[in-house]
């Protein structure tokens, strides 16, 4: 897929200042830092697009963008970061929260991982969160120019260990790097399958969310991407048929 055009819409300060619900959408979230602008931009293909920055926390909007006129990318505000006042802290929680529980054009959820680090607690619970509230996500570790691949594998491994138990098939799992645009074009396949499997079979309404205390046993939720799914009458997806 070519994006051919990507243009700045708005900062929204939650969920109700977002634009309508009528473009699919595609968010970045992870830490502060974790470089969710900076993969935004290389994706678009324009540097200066979402604000690259250098002090953790800085951005406290929901930053949406819009593609080819026809789907948007959403950065989302950094959660972790402790140095953000209290009070904002709680606003811009709640406003990730509300937007990745009721933006009911939302395909898929990048979440986006520091392939340097072993596994975070704060990104496990982040993922454990996702999945216990069937937001459709893949992972995508980032800042792989920075590491050895051996050291990346092995941060990936662990990772992907410690969340197994908690799906029926692990989420896709991709590497970038925003320096190289290693994994732009598999990220560009994930949004273009995503956007084409829009024809695709409408939802039940069968899906259960995973219980409180560790994710299950009995029947475990599939990770992935959704079109429509969580479209037009705020339908979730089904687990087992995510589109
Ligand atoms: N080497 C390298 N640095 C990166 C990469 N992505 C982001 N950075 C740097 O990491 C810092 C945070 O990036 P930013 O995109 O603002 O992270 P955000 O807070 O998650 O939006 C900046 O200094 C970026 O230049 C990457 O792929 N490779
Ligand atoms: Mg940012």
């Amino acid at each position: 897929m070519n994006i051919s055009s990507a243009i700045f819409d708005r900062s929204a300060p939650d969920l109700d200042s977002c634009p309508d619900e009528s473009l699919p959408e595609f968010a970045f979230i992870g830490r502060s830092n974790v470089g969710k602008s900076s993969l935004l931009n290389m994706l678009s293909g324009k540097p200066g697009l979402s604000r690259v920055s250098t002090t953790p926390g800085f951005t406290k909007m929901i930053n949406v963008f819009t593609m080819n006129k026809t789907w948007r990318l959403v950065d989302l505000p950094g959660y972790g970061f402790a140095h953000v006042a209290r009070q904002d802290s709680a606003r811009f929680n709640e406003a990730v929260n509300d937007y990745l529980q009721h933006r009911v054009n939302l395909c898929c959820v990048f979440a986006l991982i520091d392939s340097g680090l072993p596994p975070q607690k704060i990104d496990l619970e982040f993922v454990e969160w996702l999945t216990r509230n069937s937001v459709p996500f893949i992972l995508v570790f980032t800042k792989t120019d920075r590491v050895t691949p051996i050291r990346m594998r092995t941060n990936i491994a662990a990772f992907t260990e410690r969340i197994s138990g908690w799906f029926a098939q692990l989420p896709e799992i991709l590497a970038c790097s925003a320096t190289t645009g290693q994994g732009r074009e598999e990220l560009l396949r994930v949004i273009a399958e995503a956007l084409t499997a829009d024809q695709g079979e409408v939802p039940t309404e069968s899906e259960q969310p995973p219980p409180e205390d560790g994710i299950p046993p009995g029947e475990l939720p599939v990770a992935g991407r959704n079109v429509k799914a969580r479209g037009t009458g705020g339908r979730r997806p089904n687990p087992a048929r995510p589109w």
